[in-house]
């Protein structure tokens, strides 16, 4: 994120370049400018897609009592909450900005929110829970504007999780770390396990009939693990597809459009998920204590120690929803 912001510095080399022995003339400085300025307008155009807006949409899910998909339009409509403040994810942290957006409180009494915390999941797979008690108390804001403009995806656009720590200092518990940029699933609790295997919704029941297995391992989500090996309970990814192919893929996504781009698939070699124990796992810890939504579950992706070099250059998946077969 910190580099996006920094684009518009690539003007500043306009100013020493004057100061050269053979001074240039100003066609020469002219022309340095439009390069930079060209430039710049690449960058702009890879990191902060304006199109991003138009085509953003925010799930709601979990423990409500009927799943959304808010489109843009949606959101802007809900957008009826303003607050000033300060934000440490800013250049300048001490800053003030006006920020537009929908109060998540409304979205929780709109659908009947059943849960103690509410996560926020990232379009880069990035998560942070809140206490519902402080989302009810607080103007705690998906945010779509900041000074009457949509933000860029370098500042956290196009929807962005805001709270208001300088009207009310005891939120400042919730420092930068749970200022969601590009927030893409609001999830009440956690999601009843399920997952959709080819064309068939396997449900917890369903889940619940497989053979489960145990691997001890260091993690790699993103955020919320412990370092070091931890246990992980879970279904092997050969038991939930029983009629693997000799060659070809298994394709898995989750949630976060990271773990789900359709230009960007991600996907297993069969041979992997044959020779090793790449699980789809349920529960972790010494007590087997299922995978709640502020640790990326109730379902991931782990890989045991065994598979080797994938466990480390692959994701590990949080929030699984599919799995499927691809032809090699
Ligand atoms: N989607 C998303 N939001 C995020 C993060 C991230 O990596 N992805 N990083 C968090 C962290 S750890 C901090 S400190 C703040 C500020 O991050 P920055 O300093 O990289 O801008 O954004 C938070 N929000
Ligand atoms: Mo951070």
């Amino acid at each position: 994120m910190a580099n996006h912001r920094k684009f518009w510095t690539l003007l500043i080399p306009l100013v020493p370049l004057s100061a050269c022995t053979q001074s240039p003339g100003i066609d020469q400085i002219n022309a340095w400018q439009q390069e930079a300025i060209a430039e710049n307008n690449r960058l702009l155009k890879t990191y902060a897609k304006p199109s991003d807006q138009l085509q953003w949409h925010v799930m709601l899910q979990g423990q409500v009592q009927k799943p959304q998909r808010l489109n843009w339009q949606s959101l802007t409509q809900l957008s009826k909450t303003q607050i000033t403040t300060k934000d440490s994810t800013l250049v300048n942290p001490e800053h003030p900005s006006r920020y537009r957006g929908i109060a998540v409180s409304t979205l929780l009494d709109q659908s009947k929110a059943q849960s103690d915390t509410i996560t926020f999941v990232a379009a880069d797979a990035y998560r942070a829970t809140v206490a519902r008690q402080d989302l009810q108390k607080y103007p705690i804001l998906l945010a779509i504007e900041r000074e009457d403009k949509p933000m860029t995806r370098a500042d956290g656009g196009p929807v962005k999780l805001v709270f208001p720590i300088s009207q009310y200092p005891e939120l400042e518990k919730y420092n930068g770390t749970a200022w969601v940029f590009y927030v893409t699933h609001v999830i009440a609790g956690t999601e009843a396990p399920q997952v959709q295997v080819g064309k068939t919704l396997l449900l917890k029941k369903d889940l619940d009939r497989l053979p489960s297995t145990t691997i001890t391992t260091p993690v790699s989500y993103r955020v919320g693990w412990q370092n070091g090996p931890v246990r992980l309970e879970g279904i092997r990814i050969r038991d939930l597809l029983p009629e693997l192919p000799k060659t070809g893929w298994v394709t898995i996504r989750g949630k976060a459009p990271i773990h789900r781009d359709p230009q960007k698939p991600l996907r297993l070699p069969v041979n992997v998920v044959r020779n090793c124990d790449v699980i789809i796992a349920r529960r972790w810890g010494d007590q087997a204590t299922p995978i709640s939504a502020p640790m990326g579950g109730p379902l991931t992706l782990a890989f045991a120690p065994a598979c080797g070099a994938i466990a480390k250059t692959f994701p590990w998946i949080t929030f699984v929803e599919s799995l499927e077969i691809s032809p090699p």
